[in-house]
């Protein structure tokens, strides 16, 4: 039988290829080994504001993005979050394990209260316990995440072990697996991108926005002038070129801004075709799915109910070792 793990993304805005990159191209090729849970995580997304009536678009959206990019309803688990109730179940009982100085300290709340100093609500303080609680409710040993996700995969252990020292060995300690292109920056070139920043390329961005996008974006800032030698290892465009483009187009890049024989223009435009390969076919993909919503809630229902059966088995174990069994029916 194939492990389980378990991985998702927030329905908080459209998918980006930071999304694509650090998570779902990962997972496409995980498949075959396990038996992944992939996850639409709207409790994750109720901690920032939100227009409600945007929620069942969003989570559409980010199945279709799911399919089209490559991942298969018959090989893995697409499932929505709140579909299986035994998340936030788990989320309470890893609470009760979790010190509280410890999650102050992780740098992605510190970072989401810089970015909504007027919602600091309990839900972005306890965003790591239930992200806890997705990863091990599955028994993951590995989480394939972007480098953001980090900290959380070692909080997650640590809450594991914390778990297993109190009530008796329940669950593995989740490793996390990064990929090529595990750190994508915006388009700003400074912060990571981000769908709340809105400094991305999406995964259903037509070719001319792809090109515009580009063609604007930020390079090396100290190359003032096309005749000035540029530094591409401070150039965002370049740290895109060494994701996306073939090694001799990288080393072509790089020589060539260094001694000014090329223009950003002429880096760009090389990005901007392996780009515009990449999303042309996701974006089509997208197009014909959404054409069909009754068929992607299908996919999710059938989904949820296959997540729900293995949730069910750990939460019957983790409430047989933290003793609240009395009464209950086996569900
Ligand atoms: N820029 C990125 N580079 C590499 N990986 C990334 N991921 C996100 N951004 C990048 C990876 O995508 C997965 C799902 O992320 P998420 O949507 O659940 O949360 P996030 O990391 O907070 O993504 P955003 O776009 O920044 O969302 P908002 O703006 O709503 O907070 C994770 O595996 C993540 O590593």
């Amino acid at each position: 039988m194939r492990k389980h793990f378990f991985s998702g993304i927030q329905p908080s805005g459209r998918l980006h290829i930071g999304n694509y990159l650090g998570a779902i191209k990962q997972w496409t090729g995980l498949q075959d080994q396990y038996e992944p849970v992939f996850g639409i995580v709207d409790y994750h997304a109720m901690t920032v504001r939100y227009d409600p009536g945007d929620m069942p678009g969003r989570v559409l959206d980010a199945a279709a993005s799911y399919l089209a990019a490559g991942l298969d309803p018959e090989r893995s688990i697409l499932m929505v979050q709140s579909h299986v109730h035994e998340h936030v179940e788990l989320a309470w009982i890893l609470n009760c394990v979790t010190p509280m100085g410890r999650l102050s300290r992780i740098p992605t709340f510190k970072e989401k209260v810089r970015q909504n100093p007027d919602n600091i609500n309990m839900g972005l303080f306890g965003y790591p316990v239930l992200m806890a609680a997705d990863i091990l409710l599955y028994k993951s040993e590995i989480v394939p995440v972007g480098e953001d996700q980090v900290p959380h995969l070692e909080f997650t252990r640590e809450v594991a072990r914390k778990f297993n020292s109190v009530f008796g060995e329940t669950f593995p300690e989740p490793a996390e697996v990064l990929s090529r292109g595990a750190k994508v920056l915006g388009l700003d070139g400074v912060n990571k991108m981000s769908k709340s920043l809105d400094n991305c390329l999406y995964l259903d961005d037509s070719d001319e926005e792809i090109a515009k996008k580009i063609s604007t974006a930020m390079t090396d800032p100290s190359r003032k002038r096309r005749n000035d030698p540029g530094n591409p290892d401070i150039c965002n465009i370049f740290s895109y070129h060494e994701v996306f483009s073939t090694p001799d187009e990288i080393e072509h890049c790089a020589n060539g801004c260094r001694t000014a024989e090329i223009g950003c223009l002429d880096c760009k435009r090389i990005l901007i075709a392996h780009l515009q390969d990449l999303v042309s076919p996701i974006r089509e993909k997208r197009v014909e799915l959404l054409s069909r919503p009754d068929d992607l809630v299908d996919v999710l229902r059938v989904g949820g109910t296959r997540a729900r059966s293995i949730a069910r088995a750990t939460m019957a174990e983790v409430r047989e070792r933290t003793g609240v069994t009395l009464g209950r029916d086996s569900a």
